[in-house]
């Protein structure tokens, strides 16, 4: 699969700091921040430093490093914002048109703090 990259894409400019955003968590290869238009009391952003498109491209083509640096980021966030097998959360990466992707670099949703309903098309 070829992925092609835009460095112009909103994520790419908050990463180059060329943009502001509200931090949670920044790692080596990862940068997690919060949603501009949140949908849950906790609704977290976690992308890698590198150019990824999408899930899928991430997945193939980043480091071992890259990856569980990721993963591992994602667990300290949900430690950090209470999430447990209590409470639960949602996560979700949207991916390319028929995923209804707007912003074209690799971003998981972690949404937490509330009952987040059965997911519909
Ligand atoms: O959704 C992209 C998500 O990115 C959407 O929930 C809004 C969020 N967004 C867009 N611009 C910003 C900035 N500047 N800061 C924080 N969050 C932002 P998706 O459909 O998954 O691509």
């Amino acid at each position: 699969m070829t992925y092609s990259y835009d460095d112009q894409n909103i994520f790419a400019k908050i990463l180059r700091g060329e943009i502001p955003n509200n931090t949670v968590l920044e790692t080596d290869h990862t940068l997690a921040f919060a949603d501009i238009r949140p949908q849950a009391p906790t609704h977290v952003l976690v992308i890698p430093k590198g150019p990824y498109v999408t899930y899928d491209h991430f997945a193939a083509e980043a480091s071992d490093a890259e990856i569980v640096d990721f993963n591992r980021t994602v667990a300290r966030i949900c430690a950090d914002a209470g999430i447990t097998p209590d409470t639960g959360a949602r996560y979700i990466s949207n991916a390319g048109p028929d995923g209804v992707q707007e912003v074209p670099h690799f971003h998981l949703h972690i949404l937490a703090g509330r009952n987040m309903g059965r997911m519909v098309a």
